[in-house]
């Protein structure tokens, strides 16, 4: 990349001289990838390729001067649902698969298989077991953590007709859902038919392939990452507010610097654990490092910023960045969005990456696999590592750009609640009074097509300014935090009302809700207001976005948002507009059919326009001023 083009990626000037010290280092990074990768393949880019079997690779020319239809006879509706299909599967089957490692691991919990993870939240596990029903008098806490996780595990089965959490689903959605018969049954089986309808000659209509689509999302938002959150909260404690720190500047340069990264709390907790135990401080200090310290990146660093206060490094972006800084010893990751391109950045310095799942393994970096049963003295491992490393660093490689900035953190629903008083009517009447005229979930990734941070940033500084609360997951939160939008001082940039009860009751005006799995808290919270009010999630005066979203969990989430009835906001276009009929119904047709649709819009203060009319009209129909 020539030296010009920094500013241009990016809105913080730390994250500029770091690409400038890339570029100085010799490293090469997402943004020069994306860059020799470009022009991005047109077809790809409209969801026109198909390669699901080999009587192809077949393409459909969208000029309609080539082919029209590919060597099974798919036209571009066909082919870009299918692509779609599995696309949603994909986002679903990662999500899900995190929180059956939770469901696992709490299993392991009641049978007594483990002495690394206890249960942290006995209350929430009550509260849940009377909610599933498995509440039997006599069962002690193990008792009750190998039912729940039973009953949930079972979840994910093909046996079943709706999923156990249906009971949260606001009964006019539970019914509008049964009769376009988008219940979805099994965890499992969803995905597993959408594989099963793209293989050639199965589903061969859009509108059919999509609404399965929805039916795989669902099982998403209401099973597989609501396992993910509630599992979490019991195991490893629900989250209230806490204050931390966040940017590449919480990087500590007299100390061995370990991060975590992915998302399930399963490993970052014990590494959590580990750096706590003072023998391993006391190695550090052997090396001459002042001591440990730990950070986050992306969402398993939301999970422990939630729940412990860990400071976070950065957002997805910001992952190859953290190791230019020449000051990261060791990173430690689980699964998703972690960039294999680490494993390289890493080797121009001195910093390991350690894998931990056995489903992610990387080229070039050191194995150490977790299970329930060597989990922290694998976790001492990875810090007894880190320490070693530390002896390589190489001072003159070392520069940490920028300040760190205050957060406030850990606003779980139960903490949410707990602040309005124990319950949502003072939420409520300040939404009927128009001092908070709605409510919007900012969230999702970064993209390097994207200039990093712009979109999220900007929208919420909008948002906030007429009104509007903001709660954030994933990699959105960490530019809001970054942006000290996370702050009681940034009630001062909310609009008077919101500013008003941001001020009353000591909040921020941007609430961090969690990792990418936590969105479930926000589809909980809006039907938990819905019921309240006695009418459906698209009654609310709700929406959603995600300005720099990537990865197919985005897409799969902002699909169950939108099934669930609620206005959706993309910053990025779907792989879906080779497609008429497809387009047509993402952002227009699925009004009629769910009450809610996408826009795709990438102009963040448009956004915050569009956001904006719809809440109006959400507000006017339920009687209450625009
Ligand atoms: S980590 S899915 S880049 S939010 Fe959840 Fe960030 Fe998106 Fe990954």
């Amino acid at each position: 990349m020539s030296k010009k083009n920094f500013k241009e990626e990016t809105i913080r000037p730390e994250v500029e001289r770091l690409l400038e010290k890339a570029w100085e280092d010799g490293v090469e990074t997402v943004w020069d990838r994306k860059r020799a990768q470009e022009p991005h393949c047109g077809f790809c880019e409209l969801g026109l390729s198909c390669h699901i079997c080999v009587m192809g690779p077949c393409r459909i020319d969208p000029f309609k001067n080539g082919p029209q239809r590919g060597v099974c006879g798919a036209d571009a509706d066909v082919v870009v649902a299918r692509n779609f299909g599995r696309f949603i599967a994909a986002g679903a089957a990662s999500h899900s698969d995190h929180g059956r490692d939770l469901a696992e691991l709490l299993l392991a919990v009641g049978q007594g298989l483990t002495k690394d993870y206890q249960v942290r939240d006995q209350a929430k596990l009550k509260r849940l077991a009377g909610e599933l029903g498995v509440d039997a008098p006599g069962l002690d806490t193990a008792g009750l953590a190998r039912a729940v996780a039973e009953v949930l595990l079972a979840d994910y089965s093909s046996t079943k007709q709706q999923l156990a959490f249906m009971s949260r689903v606001p009964a006019k959605r539970l019914e509008l859902w049964r009769k376009l018969s988008v219940v979805p049954r099994g965890i499992d089986r969803e995905v597993v038919e959408m594989m099963h309808r793209t293989h050639m000659g199965v589903d061969n209509e859009a509108v059919s392939l999509l609404l399965h689509a929805a039916r795989v999302s669902l099982s998403d938002g209401w099973g597989g990452s609501m396992i993910g959150t509630e599992i979490s909260d019991v195991i490893f404690g629900t989250p209230t507010p806490r204050s931390s720190k966040i940017n590449l500047a919480v990087l500590q340069e007299d100390q061995v610097n370990i991060l975590v990264h992915g998302h399930n709390p399963i490993v970052s907790e014990m590494v959590a654990w580990a750096v706590r135990q003072p023998d391993m401080i006391a190695k550090a200090q052997a090396v001459g490092a002042k001591g440990l310290n730990l950070a986050g990146l992306c969402c398993t660093g939301n999970e422990i910023l939630m729940r412990q206060g860990v400071p976070m490094a950065g957002n997805h972006l910001m992952t190859e960045l953290a190791i230019v800084t020449g000051a990261v010893e060791l990173i430690v990751v689980d699964y998703q969005c972690i960039m294999p391109s680490l494993v390289q950045v890493g080797a121009c310095y001195h910093t390991k990456i350690v894998t931990t799942s056995p489903k992610a393994h990387f080229a070039g970096a050191t194995h150490l696999e977790f299970d329930p049963q060597n989990a922290k003295q694998q976790a001492l491992t990875v810090v007894g590592l880190a320490i070693e490393a530390y002896k390589s660093r190489n001072p003159d490689k070392v520069e940490i750009p920028g300040k760190p900035v205050e957060l406030l953190s850990g606003f779980s629903n139960e903490a949410v609640l707990a602040a309005l008083g124990g319950s949502l009517t003072p939420l409520i009447e300040a939404i009927k009074a128009g001092q908070i005229r709605g409510a919007v979930g900012v969230v999702g990734c970064n993209n390097p097509r994207v200039k990093h941070d712009h979109g999220h940033v900007n929208l919420t500084k909008e948002l906030i300014k007429r009104d509007i609360l903001v709660l954030d997951t994933g990699c959105a939160a960490a530019a809001h935090g970054m942006s000290g939008l996370k702050t009681l001082a940034a009630a001062d940039l909310a609009g008077p009302g919101l500013s008003a009860v941001c001020k009353a009751l000591g909040v921020p005006p941007v609430l961090h809700v969690g990792s990418c799995v936590d969105n479930t808290r926000i589809v909980h919270l809006c039907a938990l207001l819905a019921n309240s009010l006695g009418v459906d999630i698209s009654d609310l005066p709700v929406a959603a976005a995600a300005m720099e979203w990537y990865s197919e969990k985005a897409a799969a989430i902002g699909l169950y948002a939108v099934a669930s009835g609620i206005f959706t906001v993309l910053g990025v276009a779907p792989p879906i507009l080779g497609s008429k009929a497809v387009t047509e119904m993402a952002v227009s047709g699925l009004e009629d059919v769910f009450g809610a649709t996408f826009a795709v819009e990438a102009d963040p203060f448009k956004a915050a326009d569009l956001i904006d009319a719809r809440i109006k009209v959400k507000r006017q129909a339920l009687g209450l001023t625009p």
